[in-house]
């Protein structure tokens, strides 16, 4: 069995948290996961606090294991989704898309652990500093807004840049992934992607469909004019907004174009105007099980593979 100091900082079986995934990761999703011995993680995204504080209560109402819940920074409601996390108590707060510095003294203080996403060395150090309790290090083969560095440069130099416990992500989908992230240094995994097949992940059944049937090629990054780049399905969507976004879209509209485009691909399965975030491992997602499922098989796929990794040394 793979332990590491993660699992007893928090309180976990396995090392492996579910990422918190915009208008997806909701209670039901994190709850199934922290059932299953990793760490679910509720996704703030861009919904106001009354909505966390539900999903909060749904997944409480299911596990009585630790759960977190990811702040997206650029969300209009980061402020108030911040203060219900001390409110409802909950054991870990994972943030993305942007510094987290501001909020870092009040979470301390309520006894919250903090784990934010680092995408550079900077913030890694910075984050360090501020007293966060360890570091998600993304890389930009994960779905959703990305990074600059892939994970296999960003996860040994945030591992040089701090003495707090890395989790490696992006691009991680089974237990080779998770062996060649313990390899660079890292502690633990998160994975996104995997856990759209999920029986628990209340996502459309259109989306479910291409996740299962997507190739090597089938993600783009888009956004990247506007400063926000992110990876997601090539869909028609996709096309239509790359196409707009090199043929001169004045900025505003170009934002017009993405407004919704989530909640439409997650609620709706929307082909034309849905925006299907995906990481690049997409590919590698073969088939439905249950979240439970998918952390002890890459956990258990990945221990051979580390017990292995010595018949290269001669
Ligand atoms: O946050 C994510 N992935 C996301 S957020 C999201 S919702 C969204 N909607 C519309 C536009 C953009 C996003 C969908 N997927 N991953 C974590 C992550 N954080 N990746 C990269 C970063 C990051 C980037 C810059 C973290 C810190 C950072 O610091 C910048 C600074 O302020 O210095």
């Amino acid at each position: 069995m793979i332990k590491s100091e993660i699992c007893e900082i928090l309180g976990i079986e396995y090392p492996v948290f579910q990422g918190g995934m915009a208008w997806i990761a909701d209670g039901k999703l994190a709850a199934a996961v922290s059932n299953g011995g990793g760490l679910g993680i509720i996704a703030a995204g861009n919904a106001p606090a009354y909505y966390v504080r539900e999903q909060i209560k749904i997944a409480k109402s299911l596990t009585d294991k630790p759960i977190g819940v990811n702040i997206m920074l650029m969300s209009p409601f980061a402020e108030e989704v911040a203060k219900v996390t001390i409110e409802e108590k909950v054991e870990v707060v994972t943030t993305g898309a942007g510094n987290p510095s501001k909020y870092m003294k009040e979470w301390k203080e309520a006894g919250i652990k903090v784990i934010p996403v680092v995408a550079s060395v900077a913030m890694a150090k910075l984050m360090t500093r501020l007293g966060a309790t360890a570091l998600i290090a993304e890389g930009g083969e994960s779905g959703g807004h990305v990074g600059e560095l892939t994970t296999i440069v960003l996860v040994p130099q945030i591992c040089d840049a701090t003495n707090l416990p890395v989790i490696a992500a992006g691009g991680i989908c089974d237990g080779r992934g998770v062996a060649a992230a313990f390899m660079l240094g890292a502690q633990g995994v998160q994975l996104g992607t995997r856990f759209l097949s999920a029986f628990e992940c209340n996502i459309h059944p259109t989306y479910k469909e291409k996740i299962l049937k997507a190739t090597d090629l089938c993600t783009m990054v888009t956004g990247k004019r506007l400063g926000h780049p992110v990876r997601s399905l090539r869909t028609q969507f996709a096309r239509d907004y790359q196409k707009a976004e090199y043929g001169g879209m004045p900025d505003e509209e170009l934002e017009n174009l993405a407004v919704g485009a989530l909640r439409l691909a997650v609620q709706e399965g929307n082909n034309e105007k849905g925006c299907f975030l995906s990481g690049q491992c997409a590919a590698m997602v073969k088939k439905e099980q249950s979240a439970a499922e998918i952390v002890k098989e890459i956990m258990e796929e990945a221990e051979p593979i580390l017990r292995g990794a010595e018949k290269w040394v001669k």
